[in-house]
């Protein structure tokens, strides 16, 4: 049953309340309320956003480049959500610096909303609650999610491959292109931003994921542009915001993202299910039972194995 207080956050948050908004994230990231039936709600409202994914390496100058595509998509009268993500990072609400400086810059403007969602240590979790914190987002009417997350492996990348279009930004520091190869960022880049032009090495850069692109081509007839820009300098921002309209307009990618779409879809199920699975399963009896068994047993005889293979029979 959904309460009249629910319908009232409802009613906040399609009314593009932004405080309403925030306390809604906040019980997403502290989890103690699964929000079920205002998901239910809110989904219906979830449908006409835009999602994009920014992943890179610590540094590169992912909030650097969101900030200035953040203005272009005002320029065209469109509104902006952007959950940034720090996986390392055990604070959440916007707690870093950085990030606090940048949310302060748009503290009165209903148009943009940006918040930080730290990970406590719980990646899995983490994808679950940016594609939550994302929908209240849409609900609100932002045109535009950007979901913007430090990428250094594969949960991070998950994230940022949840979208419609996936960009990774990479930087003349960033290695060569066996490791390009080695992350699987292939498979996950929509489109590659080299950031940090003004740098030696960037060009080289560009060529070698531009070389490596083509001899892994990552779907089908298509090869993901490569753009080289200084984020901080505004060079090259133009061409990559237009290169990101272009894709996503693309008549020919429009299979391609229902495709996606529907990955997303079903991979966000498998994850409510595994929550609900694993947290019906950690009830006290069965943490009590766990505890008493390490008790009883001696740990050196029993493996690990054998112990879960207990629980799991409950036996
Ligand atoms: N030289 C140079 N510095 C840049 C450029 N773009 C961003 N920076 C700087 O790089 C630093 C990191 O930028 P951020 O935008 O915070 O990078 P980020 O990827 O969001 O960093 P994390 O969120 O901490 O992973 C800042 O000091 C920026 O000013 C660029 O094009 N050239
Ligand atoms: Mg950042």
């Amino acid at each position: 049953m959904v309460n009249a207080n629910q319908d009232d956050v409802l009613n906040r948050i399609i009314n593009n309340d932004h405080l309403a908004i925030s306390r809604a994230i906040s019980k997403i990231e502290s989890d103690n309320d699964p929000n079920d039936e205002l998901f239910s709600k809110i989904y219906p409202y979830t449908h006409k956003s835009i999602k994009i994914g920014i992943t890179g390496p610590p540094g590169a100058g992912k909030s650097t480049l969101t900030d200035k595509i953040i203005q272009l998509y005002l320029k065209q009268n469109k509104s902006v959500g952007v959950i940034a993500v720090d996986p390392s990072s055990p604070f959440s609400g916007g707690a870093l610096l950085g990030d606090r400086v940048r949310m302060n810059n748009y503290l009165w403007n209903d148009n943009v909303f940006i918040r930080s969602m730290g990970s406590q240590g719980n990646l899995g979790g983490l994808n679950r609650k940016a594609q939550e914190a994302g929908d209240i987002l849409a609900a609100s009417g932002k045109d535009i999610i950007i979901f913007e997350t430090v990428g250094v492996g594969q949960g991070e990348h998950d994230i940022a491959k949840a979208a419609d279009l996936t960009i990774v930004m990479l930087v003349p520091e960033s290695g060569d292109d066996v490791q390009l190869m080695k992350a699987g960022l292939i498979e996950i880049a929509d489109l590659f931003v080299v950031n940090k032009a003004d740098r030696n090495g960037s060009e080289k850069l560009v060529q070698s994921i531009k070389s490596v692109l083509h001899i892994f081509k990552n779907k089908e007839n298509f090869e993901p542009p490569v753009f080289k820009v200084s984020a901080d300098r505004g060079v090259g921002v133009d061409e990559l915001f237009d290169g990101i309209g272009n894709f996503l307009n693309d008549s020919s990618h429009q299979d391609y993202l229902e495709v996606k779409k529907i990955a997303r879809y079903k991979n966000r199920v498998l994850n409510i299910v595994q929550k609900s699975l694993i947290d019906d399963f950690w009830t006290g009896s069965n943490m009590k039972k766990l505890e008493s068994m390490i008790d009883e047993l001696k740990i050196s005889k029993s493996s690990p194995h054998k112990t879960a293979e207990k629980l799991l029979r409950n036996k």
